[in-house]
Order: C-alpha cells, then structure tokens, then sequence
C-alpha cells in the first residue's frame, strides 16, 4: 500500500483538461469549501472522477497553505491518505488534483442523523483502524516525520467501501530526525481537537495528533461532537466528563453507559479504550 516519500513525481495537468473536466468550474460541481478555496468534482475525457482543490485567495496564507498542502501531500502515498493525482500551475491558476472520494467526509457520517443511525460497529471499527494506519504512516518515518496538526472528522474522506482517507495537508509540518517537539506563536487547527500543550503553549508534536486521533475516536463511538478542547478539569462537555470518569478511576463500562450507544457493547468498550487512551498517553506525556 505504500512506497517510499522519496521517489515519487507530481504528474502536471493541463488547464483545458480540468476547465473542460469541471465543465468551466460550474457551481452544481462545487463539492464544498476547502482550507484555500473551493473543492470542485470533476470528470477527465477518459471517464476518470477527480476532485479538484482550487486556489482562489491569493493571500498570504492562502498562498502559504496550498504551498504547504503539495509540499506534505505530494511525497506520500497510502491506502489511508487521499491520493493526490497531479496539479495545475498554469496562468494564474493553482490547483490540486485528488483521486474523487464519492462518501463525502467522516464529518456528515458522524454528525448526521440519519447517516449516523446506518454506521453500523464494524464500519465504524474499519475506520478507526484506517485513521491509525494513515496517521503511523505519516509518522513512522524516521527522516522526515508529517505532523497533519487539523485531524478531525471534517479531514477524513470515506471511499465507495467507507475506507477512511486523511485529507487537507494545508497546516501540516515536517520534522527531522532529531527533532520531536516545536513551538509556534501562531496556533493553527481545530480547538475540539487540540491538546492542551498546543492549544495553551503552541507546542506540536507527534502526540499532538495522536491527541486529536483520540478525540476523533470518541466521536466516532458517540457519535456526540466535542465542542472545547479536552481539559481533565472540564465537566461540561461529553467528552471531557468521559474524561473525567476515566481519571477518576472508574471503569470502562461505566465510560461507555455514559456515552449509551450500546449497540454492541464490546465493540464500544475497545474503540473508547484506544480513545480515551491516546488523549491519556498525550497528557502524561505532555512535552515540557
Ligand atoms: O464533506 P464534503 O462533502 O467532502 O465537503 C468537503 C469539501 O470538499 C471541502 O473540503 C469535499 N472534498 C474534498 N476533497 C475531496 C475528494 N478528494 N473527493 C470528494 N470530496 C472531496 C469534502
């Protein structure tokens, strides 16, 4: 499923190809908004679907993320992690061209009510364990680790067998061999899923986004969005007062009674395990 970050090239497209492949970027193709402009469905003449991620801001940031979005994207290559086709640099045009995932984003299965009712535990058990394996891939390599540093429900897109890809390369970062821990001044990415350290300091790391795996995870199992950052002292959203009982020493079960949705109770009890784990492990191992 994989090769090496090293050796691999971005095809370029021609401009007519995705101009005639959007058809002129019309709006009933608009899929939705992506970190630096809109994201558009596309056809090639050979039949192949595309979605095509289009610079429209020409700001700083915007600029800055697509940027960085190639930078991260282009060297990697997953079953977990959407597959980037190629882009379009032409005239004033900046655009990424990613393989068209149909099941639109964790984000609209989780959320949504009548979407949320048809994600049965084994789906939901196939997409925590693809999470993870796209999340070790980008950390794994001891040369150059990927820190995606906005992992959440929103950034992962579900293929025609709900297989889950990470999406949205805009803020992610790359570290050395030696380096594990960075500070910014200037927090990026999404409160429900930051760390304290990061949210608080602007401190990144590995653990940051195992961090907000943990989170997703609870999510995923609840089927509840968590609003605020997870603070042991926090009792006022769901996820923070699952927390809260899990620091208090209680059982798992009585976790998964407070989250209540007890379809099959084992498979509930493993996915908050492995959740409610990841946030533990990231706090103790707070970087200082
Ligand atoms: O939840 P969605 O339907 O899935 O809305 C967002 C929107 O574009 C902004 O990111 C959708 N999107 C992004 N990349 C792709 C892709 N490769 N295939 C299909 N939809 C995509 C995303």
């Amino acid at each position: 499923y994989q090769s090496s970050k090293e050796d691999l090239e971005l095809p370029l497209f021609d401009l007519k190809a995705i101009v005639f492949a959007t058809d002129n970027f019309s709006f009933k193709n608009i899929l939705g908004e992506g970190g630096f402009g809109c994201v558009y469905k596309g056809v090639l003449k050979d039949g192949q679907e595309i979605a095509v991620k289009r610079l429209s801001s020409s700001s700083k940031q915007g600029i800055d993320e697509f940027t960085n979005e190639v930078k991260h994207i282009a060297k990697v290559q997953h079953r977990n992690l959407v597959r980037l086709l190629g882009c379009c640099i032409q005239a004033d045009e900046k655009m990424l061209i990613y393989e068209y995932l149909p099941n639109k984003s964790l984000d609209f299965f989780i959320f949504d009510q009548t979407q949320s009712m048809s994600l049965d535990w084994s789906t939901r058990y196939q997409i925590i364990n693809g999470i993870a394996r796209g999340l070790l891939y980008l950390h794994q390599d001891s040369r150059q680790r990927i820190i995606h540093r906005d992992l959440k429900a929103a950034n992962v897109l579900l293929d025609y067998e709900m297989n889950p890809k990470i999406s949205d390369f805009g803020l992610a970062r790359s570290f050395g061999e030696k380096e594990t821990t960075a500070n910014t001044k200037k927090v990026v990415g999404t409160y429900g899923y930051m760390s304290p350290e990061y949210a608080l300091d602007g401190l990144y790391s590995i653990k940051s986004d195992v961090f907000s795996f943990g989170v997703l995870v609870l999510e995923i199992v609840s089927g509840k969005r968590n609003r605020g950052f997870i603070h042991p002292d926090h009792h006022h959203n769901l996820l923070g007062h699952a927390w809260r009982l899990f620091c208090d020493g209680n059982s798992t079960e009585l976790v998964a009674d407070t989250l209540k949705q007890a379809c099959n109770p084992s498979e509930v009890l493993r996915s908050i395990q492995v959740g409610l784990l990841c946030v533990q492990r990231s706090l103790e191992d707070r970087p200082t």
